[in-house]
């Protein structure tokens, strides 16, 4: 398969011979007329035309002759074909891509296939020269294993600016990342602009790890990197930590401070010292404001309310403090996410817990998944990918040892916490950014091990094989040096 160089691997895929399909002007997309189906060919068109150095239409007529990639969708699962049995969320994004000399057409059941199928396309086509390019001539039938496949991305300890979350959004978008989840808030800095609060970005946006500089989003950044996102079929998630990992509204708002002085701004990278506290007046109230402004801010279904790492917090008090931000998410009509702590309390019944930490307490995340929770797994020693990639990597943590490209690799999600197969959401890569300070850095240390996780996450169990993925993510990578993005070569 090495010739075809999809990744994540796909379900199936067939060589079919014969000349492929020979991309140059005059190239149409042609699509129905559904919005998020239109928005695709819209996208697919740029990016076709960006490559060849033409301008490509988009049409809604029938197509005729050749030179056209025709986006449909159906309403006959056996089209593609998906068996009764897959979740209505994973036929969701299944898709049926035929590349002949004539036509490529790609049908799916809903436009997030489509936008799937989009991008296994973008992975083929091959540039030959000025202004024209080619595509083997396949059939790929492919679908997701799991449904939630994430990136946990921490701009908190430093901040990431809306023009490389853009990008970081494309990179996952090429992997078929689905979940882009946001670390906004922790000791260090506050970076998205709340309404209700506008003193958390105006004092503490502007800080950092280090005394380096900070920065933060405005609303209007958020909705450009949510409309962004969800045009490539990747939702986003945000995160305000508590009731630990809290300086920086405390840094902001001396109300949710005991005494009522403002915390000072810190600087270091020490876990776990900081906390809301149950007993002040101001706290729930506090809480409620944020992530009811949060949750208005979000077109996505899920609000992450933190829960990790509250060392000093006593259980009772942390319980409360949990439920109450969880209470505020499901008011605002959304599904709360916490970290693994979480489970700690009594979880509503369609939470999503985020496994991480290797000292798991097994017992209460089966408990949770038990009472209707879903689970996310993140860990630490596979997927925590601000580890360095090795002992001589420039640069990177290693409290959770070094992740290689083939640590990242080579494990298995039904292993990681014992749980009932549908109970497990997904997977999502962390990286955290204590030390990630600049975009290069930030790049590096996701490339190409976040394409190892993607196709954890994406590929059928037995459709996953190192010394094959390695030969695809080879043939690959010449796509990610042309768009710009740095990679670790090292790592291959
Ligand atoms: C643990 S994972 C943390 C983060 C750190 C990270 C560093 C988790 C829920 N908490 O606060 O940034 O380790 O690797």
């Amino acid at each position: 398969m090495a010739e075809i160089p999809l990744v994540p691997a796909p379900l199936r895929v067939e060589h079919t011979g014969g000349p492929g399909f020979s991309m140059r002007a005059g190239v149409r997309v042609h699509v129905g007329r559904e919005p998020m189906a239109v928005s695709t060919a819209v996208v697919l068109a740029s990016w076709i035309g960006a490559e060849l150095g033409v301008l490509v239409a988009v049409s809604q007529e029938r197509p005729r002759g050749t030179g056209a990639v025709v986006l449909g969708l159906t309403t006959d699962p056996a089209d593609l074909p998906i068996p009764d049995s897959l979740p209505a969320s994973l036929a969701a994004e299944a898709y049926r891509l035929e590349v002949a000399e004539h036509r490529v057409t790609i049908t799916a059941l809903d436009p997030l296939g489509l936008i799937r199928g989009v991008q296994s396309l973008t992975q083929l086509v091959r540039r030959c020269g000025a202004g024209t390019a080619t595509v083997p001539a396949v059939v790929v039938v492919d679908r997701p294993r799991f449904g939630w496949r994430g990136l946990c991305l921490d701009l908190a300890r430093h901040h990431v600016p809306l023009n490389q979350l853009t990008t970081v959004v494309a990179v996952m978008a090429s992997l078929k990342l689905n979940v882009l989840h946001l670390h906004l808030t922790d000791d260090q800095g506050w970076r998205l602009a709340i309404p209700s609060r506008p003193r958390l970005t105006e004092v503490s946006g502007a800080t950092a790890v280090g005394g380096d500089t900070g920065g933060f989003l405005t609303g209007e950044d958020y909705a450009e990197l949510t409309a962004v996102a969800a045009a490539q079929g990747v939702t986003v998630v945000p995160e305000i930590d508590l009731p630990g990992h809290v300086n920086a509204a405390q840094h902001a708002y001396g109300e949710v401070v005991p005494g009522g002085t403002p915390a000072g701004a810190y600087q270091g990278v020490e876990v776990g010292f900081s906390r809301l506290h149950a007993e002040l007046p101001a706290s729930m109230p506090f809480i409620r404001d944020v992530i009811t402004d949060v949750a208005r801010m979000t077109p996505g279904p899920y609000v992450h309310v933190g829960g990790d790492e509250a060392l000093t917090v006593d259980r009772g008090e942390y319980v409360t403090l949990v439920r109450g931000a969880m209470d505020a998410v499901l008011a605002a009509g959304k599904t709360p996410v916490g970290w693994q702590e979480v489970t700690a309390a009594e979880l509503p019944a369609d939470a999503v817990v985020q496994v991480w930490d290797p000292q798991v307490d097994e017992v209460a995340v089966a408990a949770a998944a038990a009472n209707g929770a879903r689970v996310v797994l993140s860990p630490a020693s596979r997927v925590y990918l601000d580890m360095t990639y090795d002992d001589d990597a420039p640069f990177g943590q290693s409290w959770a040892g070094s992740i290689g490209l083939r640590d990242a690799y080579g494990w298995e999600p039904t292993e990681v916490v014992a749980l009932p197969r549908d109970r497990i959401a997904g997977v999502e890569a962390c990286l955290w950014s204590e030390t990630v300070r600049s975009p290069r850095e930030l790049f590096v240390l996701l490339l190409p091990r976040l394409a190892a996780i993607a196709e954890v996450a994406w590929s059928a169990p037995e459709r996953r094989e190192w010394p094959d993925f390695v030969a695809r993510l080879t043939g690959l990578t010449p796509q990610w040096d042309a768009a710009g993005w740095p990679w670790y070569r090292k790592a291959l």
